[in-house]
């Protein structure tokens, strides 16, 4: 599929929460469920969404991606190899995406085609939380490789998520990681926060997060 692209400028740049309403009454108004899978470089975002997808279609529902990267198509290439719509924003540098690159990326998009629209943040554990795009859901992908004291240091990004997927599971036996003290420190920082831990690479426990998935469509 083909990829779209969209280099950001300065002018693209703009009352960001205002935009980030827009976004999610255009979102509301055709019915799409949208998340935005944020966390540090290399966390595993790109493989948790290509396993994910792989799943919706399977079960014919419909996703479009917009990807956020500094430079580079690599995940978007990686993501239309899927045959799935996919807008690949690149921004020159910013530490994240804000809601008018969302705004421009959906315009490249056929809405009412899209059921579940993911965004993938600019690999970042600390700018992409401070921008609201307008999408439903904050998902933090964190990996094991991280340590388990990362909630406790970058606070701001459990507290605006609702999902944390911790990836990399089937590491678990060669890292030295505390389970236990990863769940206490994010449920810390935010009590609301629902954890699945997840393999991007064997694909363990994705299914959860496909259920979750399908039931937020259902209470759409
Ligand atoms: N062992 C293991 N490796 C993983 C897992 N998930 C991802 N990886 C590997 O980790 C590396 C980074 O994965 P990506 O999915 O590209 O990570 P990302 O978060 O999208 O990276 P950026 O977009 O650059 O921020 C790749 O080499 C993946 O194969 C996992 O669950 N287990
Ligand atoms: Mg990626």
């Amino acid at each position: 599929m083909k990829i779209k692209k969209i280099e950001i400028g300065e002018n693209l740049f703009g009352k960001n929460d205002e935009i980030a309403r827009e976004n999610s009454e255009l979102l509301r108004k055709y019915n799409i469920l949208s998340l935005n899978l944020m966390g540090s470089p290399g966390s595993g975002k790109t493989s948790i969404l290509e396993l994910t997808i792989r799943k919706l279609k399977e079960k014919n529902i419909t996703c479009g991606v917009i990807e956020g990267d500094i430079a580079g198509t690599f995940d978007s290439e990686r993501i239309s190899f899927l045959e799935v719509p996919v807008v690949q924003i690149n921004t020159g540098g910013a530490c994240h995406l804000e809601a008018m690159m969302i705004k421009k990326g959906m315009e490249q998009l056929t809405l009412n085609e899209i059921k579940v629209l993911f965004v993938e943040n600019v690999g970042n554990l600390v700018c992409p939380a401070e921008f609201k795009l307008g999408i439903k859901y904050n998902v933090t992908v964190a990996s094991i490789t991280e340590g388990e004291e990362k909630p406790l240091k970058y606070p701001l990004m459990y507290s605006v998520s609702q999902l944390v997927l911790l990836n990399k599971i089937d590491l678990l036996k060669a890292i030295d990681f505390d389970t236990e003290k990863f769940f206490q420190y994010a449920k810390k920082t935010n009590p609301d926060i629902k954890i699945i831990p997840v393999s991007g690479k064997t694909g363990d426990n994705i299914n959860q997060f496909v259920d979750f998935i399908e039931e937020q469509l259902l209470i759409q």
